[in-house]
């Protein structure tokens, strides 16, 4: 009656001045959801109430300045059939815990009465840090204030900030399994007036594809002023795989797209694309769209350390250590 639960854990930690990391540490499956601080919703997937139900938490990381404040595990009486309850488990840092930590907690569910006793996950969290944005020319999506959108229909459903690996999170967009038209887009980047516009990063993707027909894939396009996106092909060659497939409701048929799956997939590879001087004092926006045909969902897009050189602006956030001296002291931003 419980199958599948274990994929609506997230667990939330806690800076040493309690500050909240918002931060979501997605699974293996790459789901993610908006959960809040410090909780760890628990969900019941089948339709019987579920009484009794025990989470618990292991820290398997060094424990050295780390500890529950209260207890490590929660007791939930009942969760009403297909809903999800929520366990709060604190964990504290201690005052004197220096440099930024990286905390590993393994979570138990656990229920006699499910068709799985006990249902374990691992989750990775840093503590003892400072999320500050607008800092940097380098997103490492480390950051959950990372200051991408996702735009377009079902854009939420599709693109989200994700954990590949502990302490690696990437922005993720899935190849989602109806038509669909959606872009995850960059903050304001202020070209320079001298140095070239040089747009770096790492990715990988995996779209659906039938030997030579090409049913999804992505475009990297470009906004300058505020005007429409266009492609970006029409500055710089991003080595685009083939042309989408028109005749199944993709929005982007007839289109040069990558497609199908990139070389070394699933590891990701760099990709630089140098635009030269043609924004030189312009303020532009790039972002990386996915269109998806009426059927069938495949991998999707994974994007990490996004650079972008010959800009005068600081569009991206960083993570520091924390830096405020006192608990419960308000911080000046
Ligand atoms: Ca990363
Ligand atoms: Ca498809």
């Amino acid at each position: 009656m419980s199958e599948g639960w274990g994929d609506f854990l997230a667990l939330h930690t806690i800076a040493r001045d309690g500050d909240n990391l918002n931060g979501t540490f997605g699974l293996a499956t790459y789901s993610t959801s908006a959960f809040d601080p410090n909780s760890a919703p628990v969900m019941n997937g089948g339709p019987v109430e579920m009484r009794n139900v025990t989470v618990s938490v292991s820290i398997t990381s060094p424990t050295s300045g780390v500890s529950f404040k209260h207890d490590s595990s929660d007791r939930i009486s009942r969760i009403a059939p297909f809903s999800s309850v929520e366990a709060a488990i604190e964990i504290e840092v201690d005052r004197n815990f220096t440099g930024i930590g990286q905390l590993q907690l393994s979570v138990r569910v656990s229920n006699d009465a499910a068709c799985e006793a006990s249902v374990s996950r691992q989750f990775s969290a840093r503590i003892n840090v400072d999320d500050v944005p607008n800092v940097s020319t380098v997103d490492t999506v480390e950051s959950p204030s990372s200051p991408w959108t996702a735009t377009g229909a079902d854009a939420d459903q599709i693109w989200a900030r994700v954990e590949l690996a502990p302490f690696n999170n990437v922005w993720f967009g899935r190849d989602f399994g109806a038509a669909s038209d959606t872009s995850l887009e960059s903050p304001d980047l202020r070209v320079g007036t001298t140095a070239p516009l040089v747009i770096a990063f790492d990715h990988a993707f995996g779209f659906e594809v039938d030997g030579t027909t090409f049913f999804d894939g992505g475009v990297i396009e470009i906004s300058r002023n505020g005007g429409p996106f266009e492609d970006i092909s029409a500055i710089v060659d991003p080595g685009y795989g083939g042309t989408l497939f028109i005749g199944s409701d993709n929005p982007l048929g007839g289109r040069r797209a990558f497609v199908g799956r990139s070389a070394g997939f699933p590891a990701l590879g760099r990709l630089t694309l140098n635009l030269g001087t043609a924004f030189a004092g312009q303020t532009v926006r790039i972002r990386f769209r996915i269109a998806t045909d009426a059927a069938a969902a495949d991998t999707g897009w994974a994007i990490d350390n996004v650079s972008v050189q010959g800009i005068t602006n600081l569009p991206f956030s960083a993570l520091v250590e924390d830096r405020a001296k006192c608990r419960g002291v308000p911080k000046k931003r």
